[in-house]
């Protein structure tokens, strides 16, 4: 009986993380190397849906509802050409602060930005609650098996 429940614990808490990124509708597997081509060739305001898993560098900002951080995209912290900066809407559920080193995935709309300093953000990582007001689709946050963005507002 105990190894059942555990066993289910375990099976709930699998599926619970398994997130979909979509992009039109359709699961969208990661594509940080895409991501990073565009960041180098296309014009600022160029967007389009990013989906990237990467280790934690540094936590940049928290203000104004807004956590800012920099994720390395091959977790290899002796390159830095793969940084992207990732923001997060804290009204979709709070995060007090992300630790160096953390396991992020992360799923939502990217943007070349030449004011950021890794030149390219990755935002909208949260549900959206009101698609028939705006055209993002549902994202997600993912620090360490722990999900963030679920919590329509
Ligand atoms: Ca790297």
């Amino acid at each position: 009986m105990k190894t059942l429940i555990i066993l289910t614990l375990t099976l709930l808490t699998s599926i619970s993380f398994a997130q979909t990124c979509f992009e039109k509708k359709k699961p969208l597997e990661n594509n940080e190397s895409e991501l990073l081509k565009y960041r180098d060739f296309m014009e600022k305001g160029f967007k389009t849906r990013g989906h990237v898993d990467g280790m934690v560098v540094e936590q940049t900002e928290n203000r104004q509802g807004h956590l800012h951080f920099i994720l390395d995209l091959d977790s290899d912290l002796t390159t830095t050409d793969d940084h992207l900066e990732i923001i997060y809407n804290q009204q979709y559920g709070e995060i007090n602060e992300v630790l160096p080193g953390s396991q992020v995935r992360a799923c939502g709309d990217f943007i070349v930005d030449h004011y950021s300093p890794t030149k390219a953000v990755l935002h909208w990582l949260h549900l959206n609650p009101n698609k028939k007001k705006n055209h993002h689709e549902d994202g997600f946050l993912i620090i360490d098996n722990q999900v963030f963005g679920l919590e329509a507002k």
